[in-house]
């Protein structure tokens, strides 16, 4: 096993402090919350301490942003707006291995993907984002679309700065303010971005961040003072808002849960699909609303291509986040480790066949092992529901029009992946697969241009490029 043993630097890479303070006004400040207690979950230690917010403390968060709504942000003309987004961009490269350090220890993601993915991807989102400021009036909106008042934002802990970079670059670029609650399990980089927006020195009130459990976000998107809700989460909660909202008059984008078809032909490049299906179902422990949770397998190649990725997820290491050779790291939280150990024992009780990888578990932490599961049929709940872990369920098909019609047998529909040599197929299967993003002979691939968001139960709205910017325009 490869033993934990944090780096004692690493606390001071992240500049871990014992404590952190919710930030609104422009000021960090105290919450009249029960404080949270942030904890690294690779090695079940008390990171920091972390002030909560009460309801009050949403009123006043929500008082702040619009005044700054009015006093300043709406009013600034968009190239103005844009320096501050650039400025924010340019500090998160700054300060990005402090970032990267920081969501390794409080998410327990691999280091290798906060450093090459979260963070420069929530760079990425600010400095597209500062790129459109000056620019909406060409956006296809009409010359002059306004922006639609204070934001009430509540993100999850799977992607914790880049949610929050999703949420709040397009929010100020198109002159709204924002409230935004971060997930309780991963509050910390939310809390070191509200020191980058200090830096950057964003006017008080254009950027609030309370920490708090659900009743906090709750309490945030039935506000009053709130005129657009964007929600990042499960697919439960993302109804429960839909119902709170209703009648309001509030704007409200839902990006939810996903249960996504990965779908490999049989002239697939077998090597490559492979190193897609692992990177579909692997990339961050699974805990990826799109991940490529279920993998559709043309009857011919079955058990060649699980032989394949037998042998490929083999080499898989799996332990301390913050070791640089480790690809899974750690469960964000025991809940959510018993959800994946409960869904996967359904598996087992429903006759999959169920194949996990070798590789030794830490002793300490909240791990588990990655795991495929063949001989899936699709009424088995490892089939339906979302794990939101690293366990990939196998199906077979024969035809393309089966494959299509299994990978569209799910309530979600936020994303699809494709596996031919054939481009007249990939074109085919992008137009018949019910998916907000289907990629091809790729997965899990992002970009601050491209529009990602869901159909049916996965939700609606789309974040990033153009498109996302309608989520936060009076059009
Ligand atoms: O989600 P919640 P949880 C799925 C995934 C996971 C399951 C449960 O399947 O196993 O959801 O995760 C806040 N009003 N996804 O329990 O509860 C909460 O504080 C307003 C998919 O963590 O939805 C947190 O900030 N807000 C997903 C955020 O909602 C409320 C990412 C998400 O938590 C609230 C996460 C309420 N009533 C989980 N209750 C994705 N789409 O990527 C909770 N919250």
């Amino acid at each position: 096993p490869w033993e934990y043993a944090p780096a004692p630097e690493s606390r001071e890479i992240a500049n871990l402090k014992p404590s952190y303070r919710m930030f609104v006004d422009g000021e960090f400040v105290d919450g009249g919350g029960e404080p949270l207690k942030s904890i690294n979950p690779a090695t079940e230690e008390l990171l920091a301490e972390v002030s909560s917010a009460s309801e009050s403390d949403v009123d006043i968060a929500v008082r702040a942003a619009r005044r700054a709504f009015e006093r300043t942000w709406s009013t600034m003309p968009g190239r103005e707006r844009a320096k501050y987004l650039f400025r924010i961009a340019r500090l998160i490269q700054e300060r990005a291995r402090e970032l990267a350090v920081l969501e390794s220890l409080d998410n327990g993601k691999p280091i290798k993907e906060s450093r090459d993915a979260d963070i420069p991807t929530a760079a990425a989102h600010f400095f597209h984002h500062a790129g459109w400021a000056d620019k909406l009036g060409y956006a296809g909106y009409g010359p002059d679309p306004r922006p639609l008042g204070v934001a009430g934002q509540v993100i999850p802990w799977n992607f914790p700065l880049l949610m929050l970079a999703w949420k709040i670059a397009p929010a100020l670029a198109c002159g709204n303010t924002v409230v935004l609650k971060p997930a309780e399990t991963t509050p910390l980089t939310a809390l070191v971005f509200a020191e980058i927006c200090q830096q950057a020195g964003l006017p008080p009130g254009v950027v609030n961040i309370l920490p708090g459990a659900g009743d906090i976000g709750a309490a945030l998107v039935a506000h009053p003072g709130v005129d657009k809700v964007a929600f990042t989460g499960s697919t439960e909660v993302g109804k429960q808002i839909q119902r709170s909202v209703a009648g309001s008059g509030k704007k409200l984008t839902l990006e939810l849960g996903g249960k996504a078809a990965n779908i490999v032909f049989d002239d697939a490049p077998l090597d490559q699909a492979v190193e897609g299906i692992v990177n579909g179902i692997f990339f961050n422990q699974g805990h990826v609303c799109c991940a490529g949770s279920r993998l559709l397998v043309q009857e011919s190649i079955a058990d060649e291509l699980l032989e394949k990725l037998r042998i490929r997820v083999r080499t898989l290491r799996v332990g301390d986040p913050l070791d640089k050779n480790t690809d899974v790291g750690a469960i964000n939280s025991a809940e959510q480790l018993s959800k994946i150990t409960e869904l996967a024992a359904s598996g087992d009780a429903e006759g999959a066949e169920r194949w996990t990888s070798p590789c030794p578990l830490p002793e300490k932490g909240f791990f588990f092992s990655p795991t495929v599961f063949s001989g899936v049929h699709q009424s088995m709940r490892i089939a339906r529901e979302e794990i939101f872990g690293p366990v990939l369920s196998m199906l077979t098909f024969r035809t393309p029009a089966e494959a299509i019609a299994k990978a569209n047998n799910t309530p979600y529909g936020l994303s699809a992946g494709i596996w031919t040599e054939k481009g007249s197929r990939i074109l085919w299967a992008a137009q018949q697969l019910r998916a907000g993003v289907v990629w091809a002979n790729t997965f899990n691939r992002f970009d601050p241009t491209a529009p990602f968001g869901g159909y049916q139960e996965s939700g609606f709205g789309r974040e990033g490029g153009r498109a996302g910017l309608e989520a936060y325009l009076d059009v």
